[in-house]
């Protein structure tokens, strides 16, 4: 279900789905009827969430590089994609001695040589569970990718989703990975996605303003939803898309703010409250599942499938 911020009319709605049909034909190959995106389940996003909370609860409180938290969320990924269908590896590498791990999936089919890829973070910071930093980009690519599975998506260009370790420690994961990647293999990735934080609490609408191309495809999708977004200032080299741009790969993303106060004039187009934190809970232990805001999750959740499916008809 696609929402706007709260306290917009229906007929929003109602231009979302029509904005939706229409605006896959902007994407950059031939329109065609796979190309426009379907809604994802936040219920189901929300249910990963949840998953990701009791893996914490399970494992001393987080899910932190290193701990036996962050490998339990990858196995809970890795299984939903094996089930699915999935080609998955997982990519291993040391950080401050201890063993991290990087998710890779890839959807069979589609042209090799033309790679779209959406990638979040998976691991969260020692003093919580990190459920909107990183749970949320986590959740809502791996609820994409099972639609991708659940719809038999079969797009022109080749899709590959990433769930990354150790970012909280600085890139280690997303940087290992292009490092390691052959320069011919990085040549085929066209596009790759990032999505962390992206359903903060008190919501921002962020859109990454690095490639004009993808940033279109997002502002296009919120525009259907009569959503004003704002070019993300603040993420320039803050997330696992760094290393992809560093490489000359296009990149974008979606981010809802973190410790910032959002500004009445944010407030007023995007509900929430003005002078407080986008997430008051960042890096805190109480980053869990009440810390999400489930407007915010949902229209993100969307605009992902809205980007994966239009960037790889
Ligand atoms: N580095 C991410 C959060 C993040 C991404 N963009 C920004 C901008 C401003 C502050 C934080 C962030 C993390 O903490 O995982
Ligand atoms: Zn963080
Ligand atoms: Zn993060």
């Amino acid at each position: 279900m696609k929402l706007s911020v709260p306290g917009r009319t229906t007929a929003a709605a109602v231009i979302a789905v029509a904005g939706l049909l229409t605006t896959s034909a902007i994407s950059s190959a031939a329109p065609s009827p796979t190309a426009a995106a379907p809604d994802i389940s936040v219920a189901n996003v929300q249910a990963h969430l949840s998953e990701f909370q009791s893996i914490a609860a399970s494992n001393g409180g987080n899910r932190a590089h290193g701990s036996p938290g962050y490998k339990a969320s990858v196995d809970y990924v890795k299984g939903k994609l094996d089930e699915a269908g999935f080609t998955t590896s997982v990519q291993e590498f040391t950080s401050n001695g201890k063993t991290g791990y990087n998710l890779i999936a890839d959807w069979p089919g589609g042209d090799a040589d033309q790679v779209v890829m959406a990638g979040s973070h998976l691991d969260s910071v020692d003093s919580g569970p990190g459920i909107n930093d990183n749970g949320s980009g986590s959740a809502a690519i791996l609820e994409t990718a099972l639609t991708v599975a659940r719809e038999q998506y079969k797009p022109a260009k080749h899709l590959r989703f990433a769930w990354w370790g150790a970012e909280e420690l600085g890139l280690v994961g997303s940087s290992h990975y292009v490092d390691e990647l052959p320069a011919d293999e990085r040549s085929k990735i066209k596009d790759y996605l990032n999505f962390d934080m992206i359903g903060s609490p008190n919501p921002g609408y962020f859109v990454y303003d690095d490639d004009p191309t993808i940033e279109k495809t997002f502002k296009d999708f919120y525009g259907g939803l009569d959503l004003t977004t704002e070019p993300d200032e603040e993420g320039d080299g803050r997330s696992d898309h760094a290393p992809f741009k560093n490489a000359g790969i296009p990149v974008g993303g979606l981010f809802s703010g973190a410790d910032y106060e959002k500004t009445a004039e944010q407030a007023q187009k995007w509900g929430g409250t003005a002078g407080e934190p986008f997430d008051k809970c960042y890096h805190s232990a109480c980053d869990t599942e009440s810390n999400v805001d489930g407007t915010a999750l949902d229209n993100n959740s969307d605009a992902v499938a809205h980007a994966v499916w239009g960037l790889s008809a």
